[in-house]
């Protein structure tokens, strides 16, 4: 495994061009400074190679925090920070459990998926009226677009808010309202409706009877929630629904489940693309079969360490998951909880696992291919990024 790791490291890291950063290659790694001498020399024939310990100053670093990217897997409830959240909750008279910001980012130490999600739901009450989605939704739009974010395919959560007597349609128009004017700060975006998994198969259903009048309004529907003991097919006739109505298919699997529940998401709901999916490693076979068909994992790596799926970000299978040749993302989740939006994930992996150039551009790029922009976008998207890591 660490053999062709390394290979694979090695291979990527030389197939960059001339004037690209080295910096994230690992340090001490003979081939990879081999590799990068090969690029100055390319650049720039005739001067003599610097020493390898000293930064080229010919070398152009990547600014991998506004490198062009798509994100794919952001819950917009988890996207409310503690200041908003007072704001919200002062603003629409709804008491909180916290005296203040602080306690609250000190309650955000989490054991596994539950303990994340009963404080999530909780703080959703401060969400009550239409500028409150609205506002949440393009404070995150402003925010994402400091990460190099152009595309975002946002989840939200409708059941979350009409089980406290909120109106879909409160809901819907808020969040939209604020995409549309996303648009014209440069980022486009659709919206996927998540089901909560933990809840009965005919609330999403109703969910889903609620959602055709907005339908313009939404591309795709998903799935979320506690997984454990709420396997995909439990949804099997929700989805089949959906898909008679057209919209894509995505949904969670493999964060805390077993390969199995990635495979029933697939065969038994149709999804287009699994969220996580990181478990999908302890089965030989489903890594044959996502990375044959190319079928996108959502990996959101800072989520991952926080609900502790993985025990440090040094250990996290997102390495592995490239080495494998699977079309994986990076993306960040809850943000607000989970210490980090896209950018800051990029960052961490970055950091964490070592990875070169190649397989940051590579996830950059995976970003666009597995979302549901029509080809000509993607190609722009894809063309901005290669504009990105190599001016003109
Ligand atoms: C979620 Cl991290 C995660 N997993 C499953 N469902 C969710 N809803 C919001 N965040
Ligand atoms: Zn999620």
């Amino acid at each position: 495994m660490s053999t062709s790791r390394s290979r694979s490291r090695i291979a990527a890291t030389c197939s960059r061009t001339a004037g690209l950063s080295r910096a994230t290659a690992r340090s001490g790694s003979a081939a990879t400074a081999r590799c990068s001498r090969q690029a100055i020399l390319a650049s720039s024939a005739a001067e003599p190679t610097p020493p390898t310990h000293a930064p080229d100053p010919r070398v152009i670093p990547i600014d991998w925090i506004t490198l062009p990217k798509a994100e794919l897997h952001l819950h917009i409830e988890g996207t409310l920070e503690p200041e908003s959240m007072f704001e919200l909750a002062r603003r629409n008279g709804v008491r909180l459990p916290y005296p203040d910001v602080e306690s609250v980012r000190r309650a955000y130490v989490f054991g596994d998926l539950q303990s994340f999600l009963d404080i999530y739901y909780a703080a959703c009450a401060v969400l009550v009226q239409e500028r409150d989605f609205y506002e949440l939704t393009l404070a995150y739009l402003r925010r994402a677009l400091l990460d190099g974010v152009r595309h975002a395919e946002i989840f939200f959560d409708p059941q979350t808010h009409t089980a406290r007597g909120i109106d879909f349609a409160t809901v819907v128009t808020g969040i939209s309202r604020a995409l549309a004017d996303g648009r014209e700060l440069g980022i486009s975006s659709r919206l996927i409706m998540c089901f909560l998994r933990d809840l009965p198969a005919v609330e999403a259903m109703a969910a889903l009877e609620q959602a055709l009048p907005h339908r313009e309004l939404i591309t795709g529907v998903g799935l979320d929630s506690a997984e454990l003991g709420n396997p995909p097919a439990k949804f099997e006739q929700v989805f089949a629904r959906a898909v008679e109505h057209g919209f894509h298919v995505v949904a969670h699997a493999g964060e805390e489940g077993p390969p199995d529940y990635i495979r029933q998401a697939l065969d038994v709901l149709g999804a287009e693309r699994i969220d996580h999916g990181v478990r999908c490693l302890e089965d030989p076979q489903l890594v044959e079969r996502l990375a044959t068909e190319q079928i996108p994992l959502t990996v959101c790596p800072l989520s991952n360490v926080k609900l502790r799926v993985v025990d440090r970000l040094e250990h996290h299978p997102l390495a592995q998951m490239l080495d494998s040749g699977l079309c994986v993302t990076v993306n960040s989740d809850d943000p607000a909880y989970f210490g980090g939006y896209v950018g800051e994930n990029f960052a961490a992996v970055r950091r964490a696992l070592a990875l070169g150039d190649a397989e940051l551009v590579r996830l950059a790029r995976n970003s666009f291919t597995a979302s549901f922009l029509d080809e000509a976008a993607k190609a722009r998207h894809l063309a901005e990024i290669d504009a990105h890591i190599q001016p003109a």
